[in-house]
């Protein structure tokens, strides 16, 4: 097995800015791999407080936001930071080519009870390097993402990178406190019989959506299941499962969150391009992810992916209307 090291070595990359900061995702990521293993419970509360979303903060999506930061400081290669905890963008060295957009922990309202929880992070280039940062720098198609990856906290802990059109998966070896390659260039199967969505949002989505989940509950002509329900709500998790086994994930717009729950830029935007290196898509049911230009650096969007042929099958559910 090789390291990521001797990955990036045989792509002729090891030198490059970009392993720089994948380099500082996985410091970043053994850090907060062991804040997670370290069992204490003190880390595993609500700080009482709201971010700018209305959401409860964990105390452990301020330690996972510190400690990204932390090892993206002294990166000089990167211009500028979106986190899902900070309202405003963090700037980093003017001359830097890269920003980042981030969630850096993601599903952390499953935390207190043992649940899998994630990373995810999109790497773009800022484009007018004469100019200093502003939001409208990340405000820009997910189509223009040069890399993107996702550190699940499961089982095991995995990296998943998306990059020059490949995605390969590596697992930490704590015993060897370094990431290996263990999947090699994944692909999503292009069917599946596995459907993630939160039902409890059932009576408030579109027609479309309603429609596709009732006829995933349909039975074949032996009266049997046709597809499974599996919903963990991580989402790092749940798309994790469907590009193993073959999926989709639903998000849609519902009456409580009109714009859909999870955020563009630094949640759908990355599993997006990631979806897409493996072969399959993404769509808020009419538009392609990545051809969605932010208007605002926290935005949030419906969100639709796995499988190509189940989400072909509900996009093909709007167009029949
Ligand atoms: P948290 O990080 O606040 O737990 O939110 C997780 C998440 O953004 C995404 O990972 C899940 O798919 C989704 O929210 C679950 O939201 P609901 O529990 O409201 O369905």
């Amino acid at each position: 097995m090789i390291s990521l090291n001797t990955f990036f070595k045989k792509k002729n990359l090891l030198e490059s800015s970009l392993f720089k900061i994948i380099d500082n995702i996985c410091s970043g990521a053994k850090m907060v791999n062991e804040v997670l293993l370290s069992g204490n419970p003190e880390n595993f509360k609500s700080e009482n407080v709201k971010n700018i979303q209305n959401e409860d903060v964990q105390k452990l999506d301020l330690i996972a936001n510190n400690i990204f930061l932390e090892n993206f400081k002294n990166n000089f290669e990167i211009n500028g930071i979106l986190s899902e905890e900070n309202e405003k963008i963090i700037k980093g060295n003017s001359h830097g080519k890269y920003l980042i957009a981030m969630d850096p922990l993601d599903g952390s309202s499953n935390i207190s009870v043992n649940i899998p929880v994630g990373s995810i992070f999109s790497i773009l280039q800022k484009k007018n390097l004469s100019v200093s940062l502003c939001e409208n720098d990340f405000l820009v198609k997910g189509k223009e993402q040069e890399c993107a990856a996702y550190i699940l906290y499961g089982t095991s802990t995995i990296l998943i990178l998306a990059l020059n059109n490949e995605v390969n998966g590596f697992t930490l070896n704590l015993n060897k406190n370094d990431f290996f390659l263990t999947f090699p260039n994944l692909q999503i199967p292009e069917e599946g019989n596995i459907f993630s969505i939160n039902e409890g949002n059932i009576r408030s989505v579109d027609k479309e959506i309603f429609n596709y989940v009732e006829h995933c509950k349909g039975l074949n002509p032996e009266g049997k299941r046709t597809h499974t329900g599996r919903f963990i709500g991580s989402l790092v998790a749940d798309f994790h499962r469907n590009m193993m086994k073959g999926g989709i994930f639903i998000y849609p717009k519902t009456s409580d969150k009109p714009n859909g729950q999870l955020r563009l830029i630094y949640e759908c935007n990355p599993i997006a391009l990631i979806a897409k290196f493996a072969g399959s898509k993404s769509s808020d049911g009419i538009t392609s992810i990545l051809e969605k230009k932010p208007k605002s650096i926290h935005e949030r969007t419906a969100f639709i992916t796995g499988s190509t042929k189940m989400v072909d099958e509900l996009l093909s559910f709007y167009k029949n209307d």
